[in-house]
């Protein structure tokens, strides 16, 4: 993979809060569906980052316009939502209104932008708004052009761009794309669609990407493609299209996933709750609670469904989905530090146990697990009434995250999965950066950072953190800290090395939690002095806990700019 996405190309950092949890349907609208939609999140504490405008949003389904009566003024709903910790990603599809009157189609046709029939007259196909004409994406001039377009959505503040219907997608023709004979332009080489169906997408999102990061130099941009091909990764997320609130897309949408990731792809996930249809709350429950380990976590739902917001199925269920959604802002530092290590290597963040386990055949042939990096393992549910799961832990020494229990891998096992839990494993040697819940990724400073220690005799990890936003870190503005822990008995020794890099986060406590640990301690020194057993973490600068029940011992000090020495004895 590493070989390939040198070839393809590997995907660039994205905007931290595009980790956050997304919430889409077609179409929320008019704006006080929108308003409603961000204060239920607020009001139930449910964290999200982004809410979505599906097709609704615009003038007769013209790009780059808005419908005025649904949304009189965009740029203060916006800004107001923005206040709450919402950014708003809205759909562009390809297909251009042929209208003479609106000036995308006007600029299209002047600049000799859109696609050709072999006759050299303009090809025009149904869509959404009617009859279009389509940009040629396969053309330099016509991706800076079509990147310009965006400028009006970039100053109203719309932070993330859906690209959809991309592969190109025409209706009412029975190949539901482009005659193969049209025409691409490539840079002056007058080629045909059959050449370029395949990247059209890819070269749309592209288009789209290289704009925004154009008109607005200093944020990474948000993407996110229907279509794309090898390489999309470099410009887009994906998702894997529509599919259907059943049992069989929630399990098959694990393979899927799996598949981009192994395909350098590695920013990727379903309609969670499925596309099309009505999931019980029992599914959209299960399907949100691996959801939340997946690269990109985002509900949809077609127009016309039941609501399928987290809260939609009563409280039982609303509360269970804010606790998993809770969770993926838990773990937002490990999971920015998976995307991190996917833009440098492009080894994907959710993999099949066999990269992990090469050596464990048993793990060639298991598509219903996966582990989120190289120490998680996630073994979704996807059964009606299940409070079970049948799987398998790879070679090796496991802790149940729930209760912190031991468990030793090369073997099935019956893992407990009632209705508010998923089967949750952590590979022993594992360290995970962990934070605060938060309503949204930049709610508030990280503080304290956790490091959640789960070792075998050994334990090591990184954590790599930024600004989340802008360009910086690639001239020096990040931090990386690497954990060592050794275990000899009962003695821990914990280093965390002096940070690397010049991003100073303010000032704040770090925790390392050590898990696995039977007999409360004699002494904890840190930095070489002793600090005393307190009451509450919470309450405390400075201090050491012990959980006889989780086994777990908890010590708290000043995060600060040099490496942290901890001898537990
Ligand atoms: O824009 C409407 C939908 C969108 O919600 C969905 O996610 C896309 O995959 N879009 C397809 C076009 C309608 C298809 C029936």
């Amino acid at each position: 993979i590493e070989r390939f996405t040198e070839l393809t190309g590997r995907m660039n950092l994205p905007p931290k809060w595009s980790i956050g949890y997304q919430q889409c349907r077609w179409s929320y609208y008019p704006e006080s569906k929108v308003r409603d939609i961000a204060a239920n999140f607020r009001k139930r504490g449910i964290p999200c980052d982004v809410i979505y405008l599906d097709i609704d949003y615009m003038d007769g389904y013209r790009c780059f316009t808005w419908n005025k009566e649904n949304f009189p003024d965009p740029k203060k709903m916006v800004a107001d939502l923005a206040k709450d910790g919402f950014k708003i990603v809205t759909i562009i599809d390809p297909g251009i209104k042929h209208d003479t009157s609106y000036w995308v189609y006007k600029e299209g046709l002047k600049g000799k932008h859109f696609v050709l029939n072999s006759d050299s007259s303009l090809f025009l196909g149904p869509v959404w708004p009617g009859i279009c004409a389509f940009p040629d994406f396969a053309n330099t001039k016509t991706r800076s052009w079509w990147g310009t377009l965006y400028k009006d959505l970039v100053n109203t503040g719309i932070k993330g761009f859906w690209n959809d219907m991309n592969e190109p997608s025409v209706f009412d023709v029975p190949t539901k794309t482009f005659p193969l004979d049209t025409r691409h332009n490539i840079d002056g080489v007058i080629s045909t669609h059959a050449e370029i169906h395949n990247v059209y997408g890819m070269q749309m999102a592209r288009g789209t990407y290289d704009g925004v990061r154009r008109l607005r130099p200093n944020e990474r941009p948000f993407v996110l493609t229907r279509a794309g091909y090898a390489g999309t990764q470099r410009y887009s997320a994906a998702w894997t299209g529509d599919n259907v609130s059943s049992w069989e897309h929630l399990a098959m949408a694990i393979p899927i996933s799996l598949n981009f990731g192994l395909s350098g792809q590695p920013f990727v996930g379903p309609d969670i709750g499925g596309f099309i249809g009505t999931p019980t709350g029992e599914m959209y429950t299960r399907w949100l609670q691996y959801g939340v380990f997946l690269p990109l976590c985002r509900s949809h739902s077609v127009k016309g469904s039941i609501n399928k917001e987290p809260w939609a199925y009563g409280e039982e269920f609303e509360k269970i989905n804010k606790k998993f959604i809770e969770l993926r802002y838990q773990l937002m530092p490990f999971l920015y530090t998976e995307f991190y290590k996917a833009s440098i290597s492009g080894v994907p963040i959710m993999r099949p146990l066999l990269l992990e386990f090469p050596d464990d055949k048993t793990t060639y042939r298991i598509d219903t697990q996966f582990m989120v990096g190289e120490n998680i393992l996630v073994s979704p549910v996807m059964e009606p009434g299940s409070t079970s799961r049948w799987m398998y832990l790879p070679n090796g020494d496991w802790f149940d995250f729930w209760t912190r229990e031991k468990f030793t891998g090369g073997k099935w096992i019956d893992a407990k999965a009632p209705i508010d839990q998923l089967p949750l494993f952590i590979r022993a040697g594992a360290v995970i950066p962990m934070q605060q819940i938060v309503q949204f990724t930049d709610q508030a400073p990280v503080d304290p950072i956790t490091f959640e220690i789960f070792p075998s005799t050994e334990a090591k990890g990184i954590c790599y953190e930024d600004d989340g936003i802008s360009f910086a870190y690639q001239t020096g503005k990040y931090r990386s800290v690497g954990l060592k822990v050794a275990v000899y008995g009962s003695e821990i020794s914990i280093d965390r090395s002096a940070p690397e890099g010049e991003f100073v986060p303010a000032k704040r406590s770090v925790v390392f939690a050590v898990n696995g640990v039977v007999q409360k301690p004699k002494s904890v020194l840190v930095r070489g002095k002793a600090i005393s057993e307190i009451t509450s973490l919470a309450q405390s600068q400075e201090g050491w806990a012990f959980d006889p029940t989780m086994h777990r011992l908890s010590i708290k000090t000043t995060d600060t700019q040099e490496a942290i020495a901890v001898v537990v004895r």
